[in-house]
């Protein structure tokens, strides 16, 4: 079942969100709703406090070469923790709750994450290029904090302008 996503400028989208305790059915189908939302809305990545649930939650499918999802790519990652940051890396970054924009944003270039699976099992994985780059933006989400904070102050201003005139054309 797809659910609605909260855009910026929605303050709820500032909630420092909170370790997950339960691994049940509730949460099992929690995920479920959030895929059918992340690949119907054609993102491939997505946290749970942009479908308004403030846990440390977040998806991801990256695309293959060829530019195809596909299920057996899906991440599924609960209480992440990174780790072993290396190098820097400009990638272009879009999110579904700031729709229509993307902008150039430096991370870091490799990573080490742990998490752990819907069964709550401890996982590990070595990240690098845009994967990397999802996993950052995506836990930024659970801090509370948007990509378009990481611009400077000159081009966040052209993107609150810009931001403000698509809402009005949009209502
Ligand atoms: C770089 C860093 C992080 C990510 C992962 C999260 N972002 C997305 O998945 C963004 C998806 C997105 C999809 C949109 O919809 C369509 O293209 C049809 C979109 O377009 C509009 O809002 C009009 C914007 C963002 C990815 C890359
Ligand atoms: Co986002």
């Amino acid at each position: 079942m797809k659910l609605p996503i909260i855009v910026y400028p929605d303050k709820k989208l500032k909630t420092v969100s909170q370790a997950v305790e339960d691994f049940n059915t509730d949460l099992h189908k929690f995920l479920d709703d959030m895929y059918d939302t992340m690949i119907e809305s054609n993102g491939i990545g997505l946290a749970a406090i942009q479908v308004a649930k403030p846990d440390r939650i977040l998806l991801l499918c990256i695309p293959d070469e060829d530019g195809e999802q596909d299920k057996k790519d899906l991440l599924e990652i609960i209480n992440p923790k990174v780790s072993n940051e290396k190098g820097t890396i400009v990638y272009q970054e879009g999110c579904l709750s700031v729709p229509s924009f993307y902008e150039d944003i430096e991370r870091y270039e490799k990573l080490t994450l742990d998490y752990q699976d819907r069964h709550g099992k401890e996982m590990r994985l070595e990240a690098e290029g845009l994967l990397s780059v999802a996993i950052q933006h995506e836990i930024d989400h659970l801090d509370g904090k948007l990509f378009i904070e990481k611009l400077p102050y000159g081009r966040r201003k052209k993107f609150e302008k810009e931001y403000k005139k698509l809402q009005k054309s949009n209502k």
